[in-house]
């Protein structure tokens, strides 16, 4: 930080520059300075920025992050089953993807806290669904709206406690027009009323529900929130804004209204090769739960997510605000669709906790950048911030990856790990892991810890813990967790077999000694046929699936 004799003499400096070029006519501010200055605002050109938010969302039916994998691990359901997203692989294309970007907790509520506030979810604190977000947070909407620009929110929230929906809450977190926000819920029909917005679809008795049928291009819940995006922009287009859409799909259930309901149907769809894994030493976390519910409804709901982006594009196209905003677009968490024998999230697989994360800004960020190096939800306030040549409130507790955006390269000192957990207490069952690009590293209060090899083993069925080529890793990634936990203050490192493990991991000689007092019985797969289990079967442990 600038001391305040330093500060004021840069003050009348850029005093100075102000005034000579106002008599010289010279060169702006921003010139002056260098438009490469991460925290400069460029004055009245200051950029938009546009989040479109899904729920639930396997990377892989995305068409931009199927070209980043090898065939196997892109076609996880069948080799012609497929969706196509040529909106979102449009951002991609003329923006950054980033490969390894990881829900710091995959489920609903913790996932978006550490998302909003750049804070790790024992620190928000939601760290399990239907906890409110604590009102010291401040998030980027907030610092965004103190720096003048337009704010808004539609969509799904799920940080205000339990109410559901509950339209408008009235702590707003800096999203100032929130008339479209709704805690909670994954309705699937919305309208207008004179009182304000409300759920379509009714019981007989007049409570709000899930149902789809008679859904259309205007009330289907993702079309009606991004036509409030589009009114939205087409308001605010003359002053920088700042907005999130929050699309409840593609969560269960898995319904879409016409015609995307029967698009996919005819497609032939396979169990995901790791359906069938060996169900020996499994951790508790990696056990099968639920069935495979097949995927036509999923992608149908995907493929209206698309379609609508074409439509923002579009509007952002329309009014000329395309090179000026930042459009992001991304997840709370995955979808396991059946890999490794389970449906929904929280859990450290690659279905669950990774998730999508593009982001398009022309005139920062080259077309077809590719970030490797391994972010989490926590980084994304600094980072887009940091993009965006704006201060943070100096909350965060992630990290600025502005710069891997900007030139593809980390800067000077930058590691690649991010860490993620489970929702719960770690005094109970959970898991806290560190994720790098090829590893990931997770501990457990009930089981022994596991390594994954990205690289040689991308099903992620095979655990390298006790292999001596992977000793080096092992600890220095356990080193790493140490100090995120004393630093982010994570109650998992203080739990007496974690903490065993990591100690053995990090000083210990000799081979690793399991420490775990009792081993559950392995469970046998659900009966039933393959592809007839029910969808919508919460992970465990992982919380509730947030309906
Ligand atoms: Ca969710």
């Amino acid at each position: 930080m600038l001391s305040h004799t330093k500060s004021n003499l840069v003050a009348r400096l850029l005093s100075c520059c102000l005034l000579l070029t106002a008599v010289l006519g010279g060169p702006s501010l921003t010139s002056v300075l260098g438009s490469e200055n991460p925290r400069v605002a460029p004055g009245a050109n200051r950029p938009n920025l546009l989040i479109i938010h899904t729920d639930e969302h396997n990377f892989r039916t995305l068409g931009c992050y199927r070209a980043t994998l090898p065939p196997e691990q892109a076609l996880m359901w069948g080799k012609d089953a497929v969706v196509t997203t040529p909106n979102i692989d449009w951002l991609a294309d003329h923006g950054a993807l980033c490969t390894s970007f990881y829900a710091t907790t995959p489920v609903c509520s913790p996932s978006r806290a550490a998302f909003v506030s750049g804070r790790y979810p024992q620190n928000t604190p939601v760290t399990n669904n239907n906890i409110a977000l604590g009102d010291d947070v401040v998030t980027f909407a907030e610092i965004l709206r103190r720096r003048g620009y337009a704010t808004g929110y539609a969509g799904k929230w799920h940080l205000d406690g339990g109410g559901k929906p509950q339209w408008a809450p009235q702590r707003k977190f800096g999203f100032q027009d929130n008339r479209y926000m709704f805690n909670r819920g994954h309705w699937k029909q919305l309208e207008d009323t004179p009182d304000g917005p409300r759920v379509k679809a009714r019981s007989p008795a007049g409570q709000p529900n899930y149902g789809v049928a008679g859904a259309d291009e205007k009330s289907f819940t993702t079309d009606f929130l991004a036509d409030k995006t589009v009114q939205f922009i087409a308001a605010h287009k003359d002053q920088p804004f700042c907005f999130m859409l929050s699309i409840p799909d593609p969560h269960g259930p898995d319904t879409v209204r016409p015609p995307y309901g029967t698009m996919f149907q005819n497609q032939t769809y396979q169990t995901p090769r790791t359906f069938d894994k060996s169900l020996g030493n499994l951790p508790s976390w990696g056990r099968p739960s639920g069935g495979f519910a097949g995927m036509a409804s999923y992608y149908g709901m995907v493929k209206c997510i698309d379609d609508n982006v074409g439509k923002i594009i579009g509007a952002l196209r329309s009014h000329g605000l395309i090179q000026n905003t930042v459009v992001v677009f991304t997840a709370d968490h995955g979808d396991l669709r059946g890999e490794h024998h389970r449906q929904n999230k929280g859990v450290p697989y690659e279905g669950s906790a990774k998730i999508p994360l593009v982001v398009y800004y022309p005139k920062r960020i080259k077309a077809g950048t590719l970030i490797h190096e391994t972010l989490g939800c926590v980084d994304f306030l600094p980072t887009i911030l940091g993009l965006m040549g704006v201060e943070t409130a100096g909350q965060e507790e992630g990290r600025d990856g502005s710069a891997l955006l900007v030139t593809g390269k980390p800067p000077a000192g930058w590691k690649d790990v991010t860490f993620i957990r489970s929702t719960g207490r770690p005094d109970g069952a959970g898991w806290l892991a560190a994720v790098t690009d090829r590893w990931k590293l997770i501990y457990s209060p009930v089981d022994d810890p596991w390594l994954f090899d990205l690289e040689k083993d991308p099903d992620e069925l095979t655990n390298f813990f006790r292999d001596p080529a992977c000793r080096e890793t092992v600890r220095e990634l356990s080193r790493e967790i140490l100090a995120y936990a004393k630093k982010h203050r994570d109650g998992y490192a203080r739990n007496a077999k974690v903490k065993a493990d990591l100690q053995w991991a990090v000083g210990g000689t000799g081979d690793y000694v399991s420490t775990v007092p009792v081993r559950r019985p392995v469970e046998s797969a659900p009966a039933g046929k393959r592809g007839q289990g029910k969808r919508n079967r919460t992970a465990q442990p992982g919380g509730s699936d947030g309906r």
